[in-house]
C-alpha cells in the first residue's frame, strides 16, 4: 500500500544508540540497521539518555546526526531505580527468561514502571504527528502503547520484543501479569523473535484471557484486536561480512593465530548475564578436557564477557561465579605454557570482534534462554567460506530455529556440550562447508534490514486500533 514511504517511523526504545557514521565502528547492527529505516523514512529516535537528573522536567535533547533525529530524556535516580533497575531488569528480565528463582516482585518497582511508561507517553506526545508509524521497542516499554492512546493518540503502534514470551505458568507468578497483558492489546502489531514466542503468547491469551484467536494472527479480547507475528531480528550480514575481511580484523586475526600457537580456538562472547549460560559453558567444557586429555593442550576456550547491569546483585553473583570457576578450571588443568581459558571481562569494537570469530574454529553459544543470540549469527557470518568453523548452539535460543544445521545442545547438559566439542573438532571440511553455508543463506536473506521491513510493513498494513 505503501503507506510505509509516506509515514515517518517514531522508534521508542529504552535507550536510543543511533549511529553518527554511516555503518561500522563498535556500534551494534540493530542501531546501524534503525538509523538507516530513519535516514530513509524520516522519523525520531526517543528513548532514555541513560544520565541521571535531580528532577524530572521532561526536557528533551533532540540532536540531528545524518539525517538521523534522536531525542533523549533524562531520568530521576527514582526511576532508574525502579524502572530500569527494578522492574525492568529485577522483575521481568529474570521470569521471561524462566528463573523465577531470581524474579523480585515489588509494588514499588510496578509504580515505577508505570511512571515512568507514562513519563516516555507525556515526553513524547509533542513530537508526534498524526500519521506517524509508531515503533515500541522491547520489555521495558510494555505498556506505552496504552498510555499513547489514553492520550488521544491513534496512529498505528507496534511493539517487539526482544526478548523470550515466557509459559503461562510461569508468567501467572507475576502478581500483575494479567494488567500488563491486557496493555498490549493497546497495539496493532506485537512482533516476537519466534514461532515459539507466538505460540505462547496465544497460549495466555487462550488459557487466561479466553481471547478469540482468528486467522492471519488477529486476537480478540473484549474488543480490542492485535496481530502477533514471528519477525526473527537478523544482523547487518553485508557490513558484517565487509568487517571480517577489513584490514583490522585481518591483522586482529594474524595476532590471534601468533598468541595461539598452532592451536585451535573456541570462542564465546557474552554480555555478562545469567541467561547466557556461562557457567554451564565451562562446565561443559572443563568435562571435555577432562574426557580428551590428549587433546587437551591442543585447544583453548576465548570468552569474552564484558559486564552488564552491575547494580543488580544477582548479575554481581554471576561475575563472581565465573570468575571461580574460571580459576578453578584454570588451575586443575594449565600448565606453564598454556591455560585452558583466556576470560576476558571487556568489550571489542565490532571489526575486532569479527576477527576474532573468524580465528575460532568453534563458536560456543550456550544460553539458557535467548530471544534470539546475534552473537549466533555474526559468528556464522565472519567464518571464511573455504574453511568455515562449527557453531554449536543452544535449543534454547531463538536463533536455533533459523540455524538448524548448527550443532544444536541442551545446555544444561555438560555431556551434551562436551560431545558436541568433539563432534566439532573431528568434523571434515566437506560438512563443515554444508553447514555453514546452509546457516549463511538464512543469515543473508533473514538479514536486519529484512527484520525491518518485514515489522514495519505488517504494521503499515494493519488497521489501526
Ligand atoms: P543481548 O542479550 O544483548 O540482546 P545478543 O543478541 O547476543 O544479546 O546481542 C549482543 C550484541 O552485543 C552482539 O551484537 C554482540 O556482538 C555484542 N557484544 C556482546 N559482547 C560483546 C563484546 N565483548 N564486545 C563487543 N560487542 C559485544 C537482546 C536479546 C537477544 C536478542 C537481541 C536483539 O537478549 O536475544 O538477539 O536483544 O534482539
Amino acid at each position: 500500500m505503501g503507506m510505509r514511504d509516506m509515514s515517518r517511523l517514531i522508534i521508542i526504545s529504552n535507550r536510543v544508540s543511533a549511529t553518527t557514521s554511516g555503518g561500522s565502528g563498535s556500534q551494534g547492527g540493530l542501531a546501524v540497521a534503525l538509523s538507516a529505516a530513519l535516514r530513509e523514512s524520516g522519523g525520531i529516535w526517543f528513548g532514555w539518555s541513560g544520565a541521571e537528573t535531580q528532577k524530572f522536567t521532561g526536557h528533551i535533547n533532540l540532536q540531528r546526526n545524518v539525517g538521523v533525529t534522536t531525542a533523549t530524556i533524562d531520568l530521576e535516580a527514582q526511576d532508574i531505580d525502579e524502572y530500569y533497575n527494578g522492574y525492568a531488569n529485577r522483575t521481568l528480565w529474570p521470569l521471561f527468561h524462566f528463573r523465577t528463582d531470581l524474579a523480585e516482585y515489588k509494588r514499588g518497582f510496578a509504580g515505577g514502571y508505570e511512571r515512568v511508561n507514562a513519563r516516555f507517553a507525556d515526553t513524547v506526545s509533542p513530537l508526534l504527528e498524526a500519521d506517524d508509524l509508531i515503533w515500541v521497542n522491547d520489555y521495558h516499554l510494555m505498556p506505552l502503547g496504552r498510555e499513547l492512546r489514553q492520550r488521544g493518540w491513534k496512529n498505528r503502534i507496534g511493539f517487539f520484543l526482544h526478548i523470550p514470551w515466557p509459559p503461562m505458568r510461569l508468567l501467572l507468578s507475576l502478581p500483575s501479569h494479567r494488567e500488563l497483558v491486557e496493555s498490549l492489546f493497546a497495539y496493532d502489531v506485537i512482533g516476537f523473535q519466534t514461532h515459539d514466542g507466538v505460540e505462547t503468547f496465544l497460549d495466555y491469551a487462550r488459557g487466561e484471557l479466553h481471547a478469540d484467536i482468528g486467522d492471519n494472527g488477529v486476537v480478540t479480547h473484549e474488543g480490542q484486536s492485535v496481530r502477533v507475528i514471528a519477525c526473527p531480528i537478523g544482523i547487518d550480514t553485508a557490513d558484517f561480512v565487509i568487517s571480517a575481511n577489513g584490514p583490522v580484523a585481518r591483522e586482529v586475526h594474524r595476532r590471534m593465530r601468533i598468541s595461539a600457537n598452532d592451536r585451535t580456538m573456541i570462542i564465546g562472547v557474552d554480555r555478562l548475564d545469567y541467561s547466557k549460560g556461562l557457567q554451564e559453558r565451562f562446565l561443559g567444557y572443563e568435562r571435555f578436557l577432562a574426557a580428551h586429555p590428549s587433546v587437551q593442550e591442543d585447544i583453548f576456550l576465548l570468552q569474552i564477557a564484558p559486564p552488564s547491569r552491575s547494580d543488580v546483585q544477582s548479575y554481581q553473583e554471576i561475575r563472581a561465579t565465573l570468575d571461580g570457576l574460571s580459576g578453578r578450571i584454570n588451575g586443575e588443568f594449565a600448565d606453564a605454557e598454556w591455560v585452558p581459558i583466556r576470560y576476558v571481562n571487556k568489550g571489542y569494537p565490532r571489526e575486532q570482534l569479527a576477527g576474532m570469530y573468524r580465528a575460532a574454529r568453534i563458536g560456543l553459544v550456550t544460553p539458557l534462554r535467548d530471544g534470539m543470540n546475534l552473537v549466533a549469527k555474526e559468528y556464522v557470518a565472519a567464518q571464511d567460506p573455504q574453511n568455515p568453523g562449527v557453531l554449536i548452539l543452544s535449543r534454547f535460543a531463538g536463533a536455533a530455529e533459523q540455524l538448524t544445521d548448527a550443532l544444536l545442545v541442551n545446555p544444561h547438559s555438560p555431556e551434551e556440550i562436551a560431545d558436541a566439542l568433539a563432534g566439532a573438532l573431528a568434523m571434515p571440511l566437506d560438512e563443515r562447508v554444508a553447514r555453514w553455508r546452509a546457516m549463511m543463506d538464512n543469515i543473508e536473506q533473514e538479514d536486519v534490514i529484512w527484520w525491518r521491513r518485514k515489522f514495519t510493513d505488517a504494521l503499515s498494513n494493519t488497521l489501526s486500533n
